[in-house]
């Protein structure tokens, strides 16, 4: 093999994931992020805690993930989960972030249920695009990104993203996500947000 190894040498492996449940099988990594982690994120801030007065501390998502070493080199990979459900009138989503390493992409594949990835530039770019089972989605370097749930069952996803990327929530906690989508008179609406939450 020609050249300098700069990055951690892995053996080759393989790991399952389970495409009826969409679930990664024996992952080393398991994020859950429930109702009360999502506190500021939601246009309706009364309404979570309503949700949380009457349902407990339901789980809004999950990540599984079967870590690398986080290096220039490696790529991370994962399966998301996003529960069906809403705050109010807004559908359940992910946090969302911008890669500490702005010039890092990721790229989802659907592979259960429907929803949208809002993303964002910091200069005031926006666009979604339509995640469902066996599409793809691109999200190029400098886009923020944000899962939505917009269906009636779990929205299951691959992910794959250079592992040194990073993961930066700080910049949303302070710009906001300049979307959101609701569930309004029957009908999905993604439209800009205005008022409270990130
Ligand atoms: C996807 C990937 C993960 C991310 C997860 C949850 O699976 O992008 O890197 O952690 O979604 O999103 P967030 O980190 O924004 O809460
Ligand atoms: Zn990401």
């Amino acid at each position: 093999m020609k050249g300098r190894k700069t990055t951690t040498f892995l053996q080759p492996f393989s790991v399952s994931i389970d495409l009826e449940k969409a679930e990664m099988l024996q992952a080393k990594r398991h994020l859950v992020r429930k109702a009360s982690d999502m506190r500021g994120y939601y246009a309706d801030e009364a309404a979570l805690e309503r949700l949380m007065a009457e349902q407990g501390d339901p789980v809004h998502y999950e990540v599984f993930e079967t870590p690398v070493p986080e290096e220039h080199g490696h790529l991370m990979y994962c399966t998301s989960s996003v529960q069906p459900g809403r705050v109010g009138d807004e559908y359940f989503m992910t946090k969302g972030h911008y890669h500490e390493h702005t010039e890092a992409a990721e790229i989802y594949l659907g592979l259960r249920g429907e929803g949208y990835v809002l993303m964002k530039t910091a200069d005031g770019q926006t666009a979604f695009e339509r995640m469902a089972r066996g599409r793809m989605v691109y999200v190029p370097p400098y886009w923020a990104h944000r899962s939505v749930n917009t269906g009636s069952e779990p929205m299951v996803f691959f992910c794959v993203y250079p592992a040194d990327a990073g993961h930066n929530y700080g910049d949303i906690a302070q710009e906001g996500f300049p979307m959101r989508a609701f569930l309004r008179g029957g009908n999905l609406e993604i439209v800009p947000s205005t008022g409270k939450g990130r």
